[in-house]
């Protein structure tokens, strides 16, 4: 579904979830990468901003800045133990963004929204390779459909705000992103933080450093300077309502294993290394080996 926006003005472009990981890094590259153009404006959007979760505080917000364009990265976000925690909260904190940011720019007039899925959102038994095409082809994995079912559901946002006002709001689907500002918290955030937090512990106690699992999964991970230098190109470029992958190749995926051993590696970690089943309370070796 190809969509056309009309807007020859300098862009206004309005960043939810400013302050985050892919949030910072879009603001890098806009402020010191030239990556904004003669007349541009950006605002960056954080939680002390608007609560997004609700309608009348976004709207607010939303009225106040008049964005023609808008980034939206705001979301309620985590690794996969935070994720299998509280589904429900991921479920409807995330719907409740969602509804409120892109009905809040229909009605304040933006031409365009790019708004942040993620690979996790894709259905758990699938063919590969995938494609855009199939997100909505069978249930994501049980262990964060909560988050993955809201992030599908801007999908059906996006077509429908084509279909019903021929608004130009489409999404991209980034696979695991890692880079500076991320959350390393070690309970609650993703596993190249987690690793990187947890073997800086190691060093300072002369302890081990646990990995969980098996070490086996595999994944994809994407810098994010990388990242937001692409969002950049969907935002001027990329002309369609349909999503569009951003990840790494097939051949650049790694396990869990070899990210742990790329951490050892560039921290000079010289302790010793477990693999471990045992250490996260809300898994057995068998839900484990699923992941
Ligand atoms: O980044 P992560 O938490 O999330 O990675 P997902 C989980 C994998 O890393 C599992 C292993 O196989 C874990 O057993 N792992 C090993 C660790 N050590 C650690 C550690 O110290 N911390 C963590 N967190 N994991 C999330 C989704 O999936 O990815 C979200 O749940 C979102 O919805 C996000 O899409 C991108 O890659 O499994």
């Amino acid at each position: 579904m190809s969509c056309q926006e009309n807007n020859s003005s300098p862009m206004r472009v309005l960043v939810t979830g400013g302050s985050g990981l892919v949030g910072r890094a879009i603001h890098q590259v806009v402020t010191e990468e030239g990556g904004a153009k003669d007349g541009e404006e950006w605002i960056f959007l954080s939680s002390r901003d608007a609560n997004l979760m609700n309608k009348e505080e976004t709207k607010a917000v939303f009225e106040k800045h008049k964005p023609t364009h808008v980034i939206h990265l705001a979301a309620m976000v985590g690794g996969l133990f935070k994720n299998m925690k509280f589904n429900l909260d991921f479920w409807r904190n995330n719907i409740h963004i969602n509804d409120n940011v892109l009905q809040a720019a229909h009605e304040v007039g933006v031409v365009k929204v790019v708004s942040c899925l993620s690979t996790c959102i894709f259905p758990d038994k699938t063919t590969y390779p995938i494609d855009e095409t199939m997100i909505h082809n069978g249930p994501p994995h049980d262990s964060n459909f909560g988050y993955a079912y809201a992030k599908r559901m801007i999908d059906v946002h996006n077509r429908a705000y084509f279909q019903q006002y021929g608004r130009c709001y489409t999404a991209v689907i980034p696979t695991n992103v890692f880079g500076p500002h991320d959350n390393f918290s070690i309970e609650d955030g993703h596993v190249l933080p987690g690793l990187i937090h947890k073997v800086y512990l190691a060093q300072k106690g002369g302890t081990p450093l646990v990995v969980w699992g098996s070490g086996s999964p595999r994944r994809q991970f994407i810098y994010s300077l990388d990242l937001a230098r692409l969002f950049l190109w969907v935002l001027r470029e990329y002309p369609e309502v349909d999503p569009i992958i951003l990840s790494v190749g097939e051949k650049d995926e790694v396990s869990i294993k070899e990210a742990a051993e790329a951490v050892v590696q560039s921290l000079d970690f010289k302790g010793e290394v477990v693999v471990s089943f045992g250490n996260y309370s809300v898994l057995s070796q068998n839900e484990y080996l699923a992941l």
